[in-house]
């Protein structure tokens, strides 16, 4: 078993989206090791986004994830990463296969409902990022 970091963005927060999205999820056969709603203040959002300091959409990139609450989640599975970028789909939503959650609930490239994490060291990374060992069960 292997775990990936999910954080359901603003925008899917804002627009009622939280339950259809850990719903989809679940079915997929991810289980929830660890679960919040939160905000994230600028620096912990440019932390976290760190490798994309220096692209021109930073700033707005961080505007957007600071602008409202976020669900974050730990998620495990087999292969979880490379199977929940799968259910994810492409950054670009136009480019997202039908049935994704990107292609069901993203509004453009920037506003992409949904994060997953690239890889298993990120994934170890970003689950400590967002919780506590006693958080994540
Ligand atoms: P992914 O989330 O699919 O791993 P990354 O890590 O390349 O994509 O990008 C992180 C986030 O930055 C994306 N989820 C998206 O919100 C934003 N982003 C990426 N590329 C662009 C872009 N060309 N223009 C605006 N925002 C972008």
């Amino acid at each position: 078993m292997s775990i990936t970091l999910t954080m359901l963005k603003p925008d899917a927060v804002a627009d009622g989206y939280t339950g259809k999205i850990i719903d989809q999820i679940i079915q997929a056969g991810f289980k929830i090791q660890a679960m919040k709603l939160t905000r994230l203040s600028r620096e912990k959002a440019e932390e976290f986004y760190s490798v994309h300091r220096e692209r021109s959409f930073f700033g707005e990139l961080i505007d957007f994830m600071t602008e409202g609450p976020i669900v974050a989640a730990v998620l495990e599975k087999d292969n979880a990463v490379e199977d929940f970028r799968k259910l994810i789909g492409a950054t670009n939503p136009e480019k997202a296969e039908v049935g994704t959650i990107r292609k069901s609930f993203a509004k453009n490239i920037e506003r992409n409902a949904i994060h997953g994490s690239d890889s298993d060291e990120n994934a170890e990374l970003e689950a400590k990022f967002h919780f506590s060992g006693l958080e994540i069960f």
